[in-house]
């Protein structure tokens, strides 16, 4: 975004707020509508039981037997899923006109804007705040409204290399930037657009290459995603926001409860699915195999006409050769039984272990055969920049970004607004 267009934006953002704070307004009126309506139908209900109960004195042993078979069956009957609550819209502060503004600069139409999405900018870029204060912040400075020199160059490296944007885009940045310059008299703000621009354009290379520009599930047939990646770094997490995001947007979703090597990963994982209304296969039993789960999970979602199977897998160090044949041997179940499926491997990346889970990443990408990748924990770790080295050094399209713990901080990549918000200047 340049100063330029900021003046139109603000409006904008002015008008979308309002048109959230009416449709807001809207929505709990009829809330309330609703409430009072199933609180008369309550009380008729009441008053009927009453009658009925008088009625039913006579039967009363009976009941009691059949209460008392209603109880112990409860027992083994699943929660009900919890609803998860609609988002609050804030204040009409910076937050909410950054976000807006971001929105409006691809484009968006201020009636298909969504509390939600305004949410989730705002999180990601108070998400990526301690990136950018050991970067941005200092880039800024440097760059001040000045034009660019050599000097500012080398600064502008040792920041990026800093952030974890690794050696690989570094190198590219700066070659491009230094050739600008050779050409040409670059002013500061021109030369944050287009380090942003050169930023967007590594992120997306992968992107472009694989052919699909936004991962959804292809409907009328099985798609399985699965989520692999070293112990820890958000797997079981990710799954559970990925079953929310899914049901949500209305496909038919299960849940593969792979991951047979810790005791509480499927109870950890029934929670998710409770909390979104997806079921979930498992195998309780000690060591069951994994590919005998998603052999299982598989039957199930021809049965049911899954959309979208989620497979959640076991922590697995690349150093262990059997975790990997195991993963391998997951793989060819899903060929053998599901041939049809449209299958995506997709690496989760723990953000705040910066350069390390990008040799973890690297690795895993050797052995396994990735199609994507997914980074975790972007919420308060100073090395968001690793995706950068993820798209330039693995090659491999970001899909979704994780930004808290909640079952809403997960969100299709986009890479506009990762570098945005990466390089915020507030
Ligand atoms: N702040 C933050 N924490 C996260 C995020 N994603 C996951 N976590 C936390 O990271 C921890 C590990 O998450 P899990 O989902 O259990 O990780 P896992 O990869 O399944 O772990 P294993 O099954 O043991 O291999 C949990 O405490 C999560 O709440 C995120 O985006 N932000
Ligand atoms: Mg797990």
């Amino acid at each position: 975004m340049s100063n330029t267009d900021s003046d139109n934006s603000k409006e904008w953002a002015a008008q979308a707020y309002a048109l959230l704070k009416k449709r807001q307004e809207e929505q709990k009126q009829e809330l309330q509508k609703q409430e009072e309506q199933k609180q008369e139908l309550q009380k008729q209900e009441e008053q009927k039981q009453e009658l009925q109960k008088q009625e039913e004195q006579k039967q009363e042993l009976q009941k009691q037997e059949e209460q008392k078979q209603a109880l112990i069956n409860s027992n083994n009957l699943p929660e009900p899923p919890q609803t998860i609550p609609e988002t609050e819209l804030g204040e009409f502060d910076d937050n909410f006109t950054w976000s807006a503004m971001v929105l409006a600069a691809q484009g968006k139409n201020i009636n298909q804007i969504s509390i939600d999405e305004i949410d989730w900018l705002t999180k990601l870029r108070r998400g990526l705040e301690e990136t950018r204060k050991g970067f941005v912040t200092d880039l800024l400075d440097k760059l001040g409204d000045d034009p660019l020199t050599p000097e500012s160059l080398d600064d502008l490296e040792t920041l990026l290399i800093r952030a974890d944007v690794g050696i690989d885009s570094t190198d590219k940045v700066i070659r491009s930037l230094r050739k600008k310059l050779n050409e040409e008299v670059v002013g500061g703000e021109e030369g944050i657009k287009f380090l942003k621009n050169e930023l967007k354009l590594i992120i997306d290379k992968p992107i472009k290459n694989s052919g699909t520009d936004l991962l959804v599930p292809q409907k009328g047939k099985l798609n399985v995603w699965l989520l692999v990646g070293v112990n820890g770094v958000g797997k079981t997490t990710t799954l559970g926001k990925l079953a929310f995001l899914s049901s949500r947007s209305n496909y038919k979703t299960l849940i593969a409860a792979a991951d047979t090597f810790r005791a509480a990963a499927v109870e950890q994982l029934k929670v998710w699915g409770q909390r979104s209304n997806v079921d979930v296969i498992s195998n309780q039993s000690k060591n069951a195999d994994p590919a005998a789960v998603v052999f299982d999970a598989i039957n199930s979602a021809k049965k049911r006409n899954v959309d979208l199977l989620l497979v959640d897998t076991a922590g697995r160090l690349q150093t262990k050769n059997n975790l990997m044949d195991e993963l391998a041997k997951i793989k060819k179940i899903i060929d053998k039984k599901a041939p049809d499926a449209i299958v995506e491997s997709l690496l989760v990346l723990d953000a705040s272990q910066g350069q390390n889970g990008l040799k973890q990443a690297k690795s895993f990408a050797k052995s396994a055969n990735l199609s994507g990748a997914i980074i975790t924990k972007l919420d308060g770790t100073s090395r968001g920049g690793v995706s950068l080295a993820v798209s330039e050094e693995v090659n491999l399209p970001i899909r979704f970004i994780g930004a808290g713990e909640g079952i809403k901080d997960l969100r299709p990549f986009n890479s506009y607004e990762f570098v945005e918000a990466l390089l915020a200047d507030k």
